[in-house]
């Protein structure tokens, strides 16, 4: 595979290198009880955070109360707890609206996560308009949940799915993107930052671009919305996923965002209770958008939960999140770069907090089973983007990955517990 490969610049804090003032990491540590736990008789160092993230005492006590004092179900009760609890379930609809950008909360569609987000579009949207010789191009970096649903499509509709290619640094290849995009492509799905890697995607430029060839644009936010604000007006993506259990809620639960016209003119996904407007033997009519797409009973602690999530990270600031990442990142970068023999797998230049990592021959697995003795928890293995591997001809990563409530000291454990690993295996 031809790539352009630029010398690796390590990724820049966004307020140049100091930590963010306002930030009290310690402070915020008080507010997630988990992390006093010990793990195999040591602190826990808690650094899975792109496979899911722990939860604040906010969001613990927000599903706790609902199950407590209103649990009941919504949109259908008369009583006074279904009102209660409707009203939250609509209140978290309307914060992710707002944390989101977007124009109107009906654009809010509540999913069980970044998967079933990405299958809704390709099983309403995608068997609505796309057609046998249509295109739908994805890129070498996406997870799993933003390859597959759109291969089944393919499969069943005759089209091609075509595979932005990535350099060495672990960026997508402009030029290639620009040559694979064609009036034949009818959406491209991107991850807004790669789980693999870290790497963040321009997608502003992508979804410009495509707009003006006439595609639609889906963007994979799983790995992007706890690290960086995102306003999909501004962005003028089509549609927007992502999962509540990375942003510090409850799994389970998850966004897709779509504007109201394209959601409107999409058939129902599946077919329940609280999706009609009317049923009879002969004829079904559906209800609007959003509740058109969210048929049964749905995960209405999650839902409550997910808004609680959304106000803990309003709160703290995605500008200081984000700042606070990039600190620990750039830090992170430099103590790994000096254990011998480690190999950094993505090395973008515009990177989020994830430090997936080599060390020779010694397996992932091992390097995560030693870490997790010294109670450092990583994630090992191909993160469900074997594309990614198979690009940098590895079978698996050991991946590190940053949350707002990580700190120095933890990077320094985990700089320490890889040394033991080289150890082990002298
Ligand atoms: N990545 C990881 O360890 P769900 O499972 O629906 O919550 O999220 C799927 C998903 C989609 N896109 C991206 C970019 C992701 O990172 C993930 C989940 C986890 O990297 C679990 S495999």
């Amino acid at each position: 595979m031809k790539t352009k490969v630029k010398p690796h610049k390590p990724a820049k804090p966004s307020n140049n290198g100091k930590r963010p003032a306002g930030f009290d990491v310690a402070k915020i540590r008080k507010d997630f009880p988990i992390l006093k736990e010990k793990v195999h008789g040591r602190p826990l160092v808690y650094l899975d955070n792109a496979a899911t993230t722990q939860k604040p005492l906010s969001v613990i006590e927000a599903l706790e109360s609902y199950y407590r004092t209103y649990n009941s179900n919504i949109h259908r009760g008369v009583h006074l707890l279904s009102v209660k609890a409707t009203d939250a379930y609509e209140a978290a609809r309307v914060k992710a609206q707002k944390f989101l950008g977007a124009a109107d909360a009906r654009e809010i569609i509540f999913t069980r996560g970044a998967t079933e987000g990405i299958n809704l579009v390709a099983q309403t949207w995608g068997r609505q308009n796309v057609k046998a010789g249509d295109e739908i191009l994805v890129t070498n970096m996406e997870h799993h949940s933003n390859i597959v649903p759109w291969q089944m499509l393919c499969e069943e509709k005759g089209a091609t799915l075509k595979v932005i290619p990535i350099n060495d640094a672990g960026e997508l290849i402009k030029d290639e993107f620009h040559r694979l995009l064609t009036p034949r492509t009818k959406l491209v799905a991107v991850a807004h930052v790669s789980n693999a890697l870290g790497t963040v995607n321009p997608i502003d430029k992508i979804i410009r671009v495509a707009h003006e060839m006439g595609a639609k644009v889906l963007v994979d936010g799983a790995q992007s919305v706890p690290h960086l604000a995102v306003d999909v007006q501004a962005l003028d993506c089509d549609f927007y996923v992502f999962s509540g259990h990375k942003i510090y809620g409850p799994t389970g639960i998850g966004i897709l965002y779509g504007k109201y016209a394209l959601l409107d003119s999409m058939p129902p996904y599946q077919g329940g209770g609280d999706m009609i407007s009317s049923v009879t033997f002969e004829k079904t009519l559906y209800k609007k958008p959003p509740h058109k797409f969210e048929a049964g009973t749905p995960h209405i602690a999650g839902v409550i939960g997910l808004g609680a999530a959304l106000d803990y990270v309003t709160q703290t600031g995605l500008g200081d999140i984000a700042a606070h990442e990039q600190d620990l990142l750039v830090y992170g970068i430099q103590k790994l770069k000096e254990i011998q023999g480690l190999q950094l797998v993505g090395t973008a230049a515009h990177k989020a907090g994830v430090l997936s990592f080599t060390l020779g021959e010694i397996h992932p697995h091992d390097i995560g089973t030693i870490l997790d003795r010294q109670g450092v928890a990583i994630r090992a293995g191909h993160h469900c983007a074997q594309p990614v591997m198979e690009r940098f001809r590895i079978p698996a990563t050991a991946r590190a990955s940053l949350g707002l409530y990580n700190t120095r000291e933890e990077i320094d454990a985990l700089a320490k517990a890889v040394k033991k690993v080289i150890e082990v295996f002298r």
